[in-house]
């Protein structure tokens, strides 16, 4: 279904909430809206399957409808493989559920910051971090570091904000005019805008290096980069930079 969330003209524009609403356009939202989003979610899930070999389990945490999910499952065919989707939307997690149809997955609607990866040999973050309240961020991190096996991958996708401010502007102005060419009008571009002002805080991809870093992550590979989107991949030793 096509997105039209913010067509019509709002009196009062309230905080972007991942209801009903938004869970039946929700594919065609995030691919009109972020850049890469088409090549993220399958080269992530190709490092993730990659990474997982034939058995362990791997977390989606904030799955959605379970694009990353179904990015890894696809490259891994070992019924050995366990992934716990997990999402606090009610309406997300229902929707996943109805669209995976595999024994390897279990869905959970839960809060992401309450959820143990003990073992786990792949974290999925993709972009959800964002999402958080920006204190519980590092804390976050450090948990799943200590948590995961310890030669285990985090990926770790995200909107950022560039520390140069003219380039900043570069991007501003190109992700814009790249809305209107994905059929989005101004008044949608700005009513999004205003709804996600309080929900979305993002940070610069030097502070997410930094904080990968001091949360525990040795390894940190930064394999994708479209202006305002970038992806990590991480682990608690050094076992990226050594892969083949
Ligand atoms: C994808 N990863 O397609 N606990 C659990 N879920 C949460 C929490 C939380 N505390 N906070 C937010 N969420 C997906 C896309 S969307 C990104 C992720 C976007 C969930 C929230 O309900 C929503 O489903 C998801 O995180 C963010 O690869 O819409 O831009």
């Amino acid at each position: 279904m096509d997105d039209r969330i913010f067509a019509k003209p709002q009196d009062q524009i309230v905080d972007f909430a991942f209801n009903e609403d938004v869970v039946g356009v929700f594919p065609d939202m995030i691919r009109r809206s972020v850049p890469g989003y088409e090549l993220v979610i399958p080269m992530g899930g190709l490092i993730a399957a990659r990474h997982m070999g034939t058995s362990g389990t791997a977390f989606d945490l904030g799955c959605s409808l379970g694009a990353s999910s179904l990015a890894l499952l696809a490259q891994c065919e070992s019924p050995s493989v366990r992934l716990i989707a997990v999402d606090n939307s009610a309406a997300m997690i229902e929707q996943a559920r109805h669209n995976i149809d595999d024994a390897r997955v279990s869905f959970r609607c839960a809060d992401l910051l309450a959820t143990d990866v003990s073992g786990a040999k792949v974290v999925m973050l993709n972009f959800v971090l964002q999402f958080l309240p920006p204190q519980a961020r590092a804390q976050l991190l450090g948990t799943i570091a200590a948590a995961m096996d310890p030669s285990g991958l985090l990926i770790l996708s995200e909107k950022v904000q560039d520390e140069d401010a003219r380039q900043q502007r570069f991007y501003d102005a190109t992700h814009l005019a790249w809305k209107r060419a994905n059929g989005y009008s101004d008044l949608e571009v700005s009513q999004k805008r205003q709804a996600l002002e309080n929900v979305m805080r993002v940070d610069s991809p030097q502070t997410h290096e930094q904080r990968l870093h001091a949360a525990g992550f040795a390894d940190v590979v930064q394999w994708f980069h479209c202006m305002n989107w970038v992806s990590f991949a991480a682990s608690p030793t050094q076992v990226l930079h050594a892969a083949n």
